[in-house]
């Protein structure tokens, strides 16, 4: 039954990793009285939503978990490098039945509002299953790339197959023997996808819009004497990664690509190319994200690869990214991605140089004049991220101003965590903080640990609000900007620019800090021990 009346210290919105934590700690640390409401019909977030094949992380399993628990850190057991989605789905699972977390999470309950009460100094908070609540904190703990992008294609309900987007799959899973499949979108995702269900499917057909750097993920069983001195030496690897710029154990070659022979810089590109894993994105020269010479070697190097592994050389062509600089989109892990495009039974259509997609008809694809016939179209076309799922909550603060209006030209928030004119609104891993550039679990545990502190440090001085300034908001995101604006990041049309939605500002946004998530969590420790500098609190 929907309860009308009840009033809660905190709401969070979202049982992922972020609103499980945040929980956790609110209720159990704090002893506050929290609701948390979830969309789903169970914990996990992204990992209860994405449950295409071959949907699986991409950080490695040992730093893709929580930390706070460090008995589980001791007793959880990983089956592989990178954890599957169903593998974290049971993880997170055994967390909130180890925790008792499931009480105070109202699942099949999506918040369609909120409305900060000036007068009361609370949030009245909405559900499409109409609760109507309060709560003095309201935290939104939901997710980056949560709010699913469909673009309006022409026709797609005349299509008498059947069709899925990556990000909201049938939990019975789909047959794809036997079947004409469409695959829509080169992403990381569809990077997963496309191997697998081209073992299933009579014919697969790719639309790819632009050509993505793959690199291989090179996922298998971990050596037993590694999980154990891992497991012996957890403190150490916290800490690391914690200060690390990536929320990974990966560190930048401190060299210049430019200054090294070329004989070594293949050496180097090969060790990282044998690796596997985010090494050749994240731990290759220091210049390689400033110089476009240094970031061409490593393209250069990518692109001999899809040459040599795919077999027709027009494929290949048309699998080598061009018009961005290598790294500018997010990395997608591959495994047996290029390899694929050898098989009989697939097919690329280069959207750009065959002609986009014209239309969606009744039997398949119409792209470049020609109409491709299939039984079932799967869209990999990503999300509206970051800003999307926050923007969804339909959420208004002082004035009834809306965060829409409020976002009209792009976010502004003040260190991703807060957002002037929005009090005690707390958004983990929110625009312009590190959240997408790190390994989730390190940027979220660092939020919700702040957010925990404080709301703590206000109970203890008996302040009720918080607020970020508009003026340190106004800093932040130039400084976001600045730092941003001396990378080459900002050449690419990726999701980090928001350049995969028509009309949504072009903007970068998360936080690329100069020291990356280990500076930008001094910076935030900074603020708060500065009395919380650069907010007003009440
Ligand atoms: P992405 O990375 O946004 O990829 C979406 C893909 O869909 C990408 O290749 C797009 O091409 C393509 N796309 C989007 N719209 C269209 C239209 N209208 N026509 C043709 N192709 C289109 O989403 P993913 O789900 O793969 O990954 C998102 C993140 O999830 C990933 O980065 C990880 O952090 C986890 P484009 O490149 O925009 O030209």
């Amino acid at each position: 039954m929907p309860d009308s009346t009840q009033s809660f210290d905190a709401v969070v919105i979202g049982a992922g990793f972020s609103g499980l934590y945040m929980l956790k700690s609110l209720r159990d640390q704090l002893g506050l009285n929290v609701r948390v409401y979830e969309a789903g019909d169970t914990v996990g977030g992204t990992w209860y939503w994405n449950r295409y094949p071959g949907a699986r992380c991409d950080s490695d399993s040992y730093i893709y978990c929580f930390t706070w628990d460090k008995q589980l850190l001791q007793d959880w057991d990983w089956s592989e490098r990178y954890p599957e989605q169903p593998e974290i789905l049971r993880y997170l699972e055994h967390v909130a039945a180890r925790h008792d977390l499931k009480r105070d999470i109202q699942f099949n309950t999506r918040v369609i509002g909120g409305e900060f009460d000036e007068k009361a100094n609370l949030w009245r908070v909405r559900t499409d299953k109409g609760d109507e609540v309060t709560a003095q904190y309201l935290i939104a703990a939901v997710g980056s790339l949560s709010d699913t992008n469909l673009p309006p294609f022409k026709g797609l309900e005349r299509f008498k197959g059947k069709w899925y987007h990556t990000s909201r799959f049938p939990k019975e899973g789909v047959d794809f023997t036997g079947k004409r499949v469409a695959v829509v979108g080169t992403g990381a995702t569809a990077v997963q996808a496309i191997p697998e269900i081209a073992q299933q499917a009579k014919q697969l057909t790719v639309f790819q819009r632009t050509a993505n750097y793959c690199v291989p993920a090179r996922n298998g069983k971990v050596d037993p004497d590694l999980v154990r001195s891992r497991k012996e030496d957890y403190e150490g690897i916290v800490q690391r990664v914690r200060e690390s710029f990536f929320g990974q154990e990966h560190y930048f070659i401190p060299k210049s690509a430019l200054n090294v022979t070329a004989a070594e810089r293949e050496r180097e590109f090969d060790r990282m190319w044998d690796a596997g894993g985010f090494a050749f994105w994240l731990a290759n020269y220091q210049d390689m994200f400033f110089s476009e010479e240094a970031n061409d070697l490593c393209a250069d190097y990518i692109r001999r690869k899809i040459r040599s592994t795919v077999k027709d050389p027009a494929v290949a062509e048309r699998l080598i990214p061009k018009g961005h600089p290598y790294g500018t989109k997010r990395q997608p892990l591959d495994t047996n991605y290029y390899e694929t495009f050898n098989k009989q039974n697939v097919l690329l259509v280069d959207a750009k140089t065959d002609g986009g997609i014209e239309e969606i008809t009744e039997k398949g694809i119409r792209a470049g004049g020609k109409e491709y016939e299939f039984d079932i179209i799967v869209f990999a076309t990503g999300f509206d991220a970051m800003t999307g799922p926050l923007k969804a909550l339909n959420l208004k603060g002082r004035g009834g101003r809306t965060l829409g209006a409020a976002w009209a030209e792009g976010p502004r928030s003040y260190l991703g965590i807060s957002i002037a004119g929005f009090p005690n609104l707390f958004t983990i891993t929110g625009p312009q903080s590190p959240s997408v550039l790190t390994n989730m679990p390190v940027a979220i545990e660092q939020h919700v640990e702040w957010i925990a502190d404080c709301i703590a440090d206000m109970r203890k001085a008996g302040m009720t609000t918080i607020e970020a300034k508009p003026e340190a908001q106004d800093q932040w995101v130039g400084h976001v900007n600045e730092v941003v604006g001396a990378t080459l990041m900002t050449r690419a049309n990726s999701w980090y620019m928001g350049a995969n939605i028509a009309g949504k500002p072009r903007t970068f946004l998360p936080y690329l800090g100069p020291e990356g998530v280990g500076g930008y969590r001094k910076k935030c420790a900074e603020v708060a021990a500065k009395n919380y500098e650069g907010f007003a609190l009440e």
